[in-house]
């Protein structure tokens, strides 16, 4: 373990986070304007939410984007939550139905994996709790390639907009 910086060296810290949004530059902004904390690193995740269950369902559904920054596809492998006791990668195929994902959910390289409403999101069961707008979520995804990122995604309302999705135009609900 290293000691403490002296407060001299905040300057420092500072520069090097400087270096780490050059980066993350690459990532497009519209990606990278999420409100989930984005993650250094090969993999960045933008834009972690979950929505609360809608009774008679009890399941809570995780959203968020993966961007691969690497030139090599890496793979979303399984995800685990803090939330519930069961988390379960849905996405949809090509027939436009929303599957299980047994063997994962493909990141091209330098692409993006968008789980969002109608696309496909971690279905969280056996919730530990209830979720209520304004908590957060752990979120611990794993990759083949990159490993583990740890995600914290934001509990909204069960009924408001999607975060970072372009609001429609006069819709204010
Ligand atoms: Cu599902």
């Amino acid at each position: 373990m290293r000691l403490p910086w002296p407060a001299v060296a905040a300057g420092v810290a500072v520069a090097a986070l400087g270096a780490a949004g050059l980066i993350r530059g690459a990532v497009p902004q519209s990606l990278a304007s999420g409100s989930g904390a984005p993650s250094a690193g090969p993999i960045v995740v933008t834009n972690a939410y979950v929505r609360p269950p809608v009774p008679p369902n009890d399941t809570a559904a995780a959203y968020f984007t993966v961007y691969n920054t690497t030139s090599r596809p890496d793979r979303l492998l399984d995800v685990l939550t803090g939330a519930g006791a069961t988390a379960v990668l849905h996405t949809t195929n090509s027939k436009g139905n929303m599957i299980a994902a047994p063997n994962g959910a493909l990141i091209p390289a330098h692409g993006t994996l968008v789980l969002s409403t109608g696309k496909g999101h971690v279905m969280i069961g056996q919730l530990f709790g209830t979720l209520k707008p304004g908590q957060t979520v752990d979120l611990q995804l794993d990759f083949q390639r990159a490993g583990t990122v740890d995600v914290v995604a934001n509990v909204i309302a069960v009924g408001a907009p999607a975060p970072g999705a372009a609001a429609p135009s006069g819709a204010h609900s």
